[in-house]
């Protein structure tokens, strides 16, 4: 059983409706189960253009591989009508695999952790918020990344 941190992020349509679905689709996701769920955040868009983009992160529990894990975010992205114009477009629902255990892995189609997720309080804010003490392969404590996110704009919604 491997722990793993999943990133949602939507910013077309029902974002909130979006995120809260992708959330309940994780718990009934074969081979996972979901752990724990953030709070729902509003972020202003970073390098992408549009709305503004509600975010979630959860930690999930679970017996697949990390391709396999992948190929579960994308079907739940594509159960949203998920379209792929260009990089960084608006879209329905984005899934991003954070965390894998404490793996770091750098194929075709994965690398994790996520690149970009500690230089983005959308992603590291509600991380922080279900597990404070998070440690980062070859990065150390997330939380040692929150004061240079912290001009970047994010509201929690209640
Ligand atoms: N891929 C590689 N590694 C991973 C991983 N760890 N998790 C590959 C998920 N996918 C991974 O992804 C393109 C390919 O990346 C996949 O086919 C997979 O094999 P994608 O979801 O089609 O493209 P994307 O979402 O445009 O790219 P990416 O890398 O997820 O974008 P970012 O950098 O995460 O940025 N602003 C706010 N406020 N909130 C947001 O949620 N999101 C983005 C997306 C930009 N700005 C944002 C937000
Ligand atoms: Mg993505």
């Amino acid at each position: 059983m491997i722990t793993a941190y999943i990133g949602i992020g939507a910013n077309l349509g029902d974002a909130r409706a979006n995120v809260l679905d992708a959330i309940e689709r994780l718990r009934g996701a074969p081979g996972c189960t979901l752990d724990a769920a953030s709070s729902l955040y509003r972020t202003a868009p970073i390098d992408s253009s549009g709305d503004d983009y509600i975010n979630a992160a959860a930690r999930i529990h679970t017996t697949l591989d990390a391709e396999a894990l992948l190929q579960t975010l994308q079907g739940i992205e594509q159960a949203h009508g998920r379209e792929r114009p260009y990089r960084n477009a608006p879209r329905t629902l984005d899934l991003d695999l954070l965390l894998y255990g404490g793996e770091t892995i750098t194929s075709p189609t994965l690398t994790v952790p996520h690149p970009r997720m500690t230089d983005r309080a959308f992603v590291l804010i509600p991380l922080l918020e279900i597990q404070p003490d998070l440690m980062v392969p070859g990065k150390g404590p997330a939380a040692s990344f929150a004061p240079m996110v912290q001009n970047q704009g994010i509201e929690k919604l209640d």
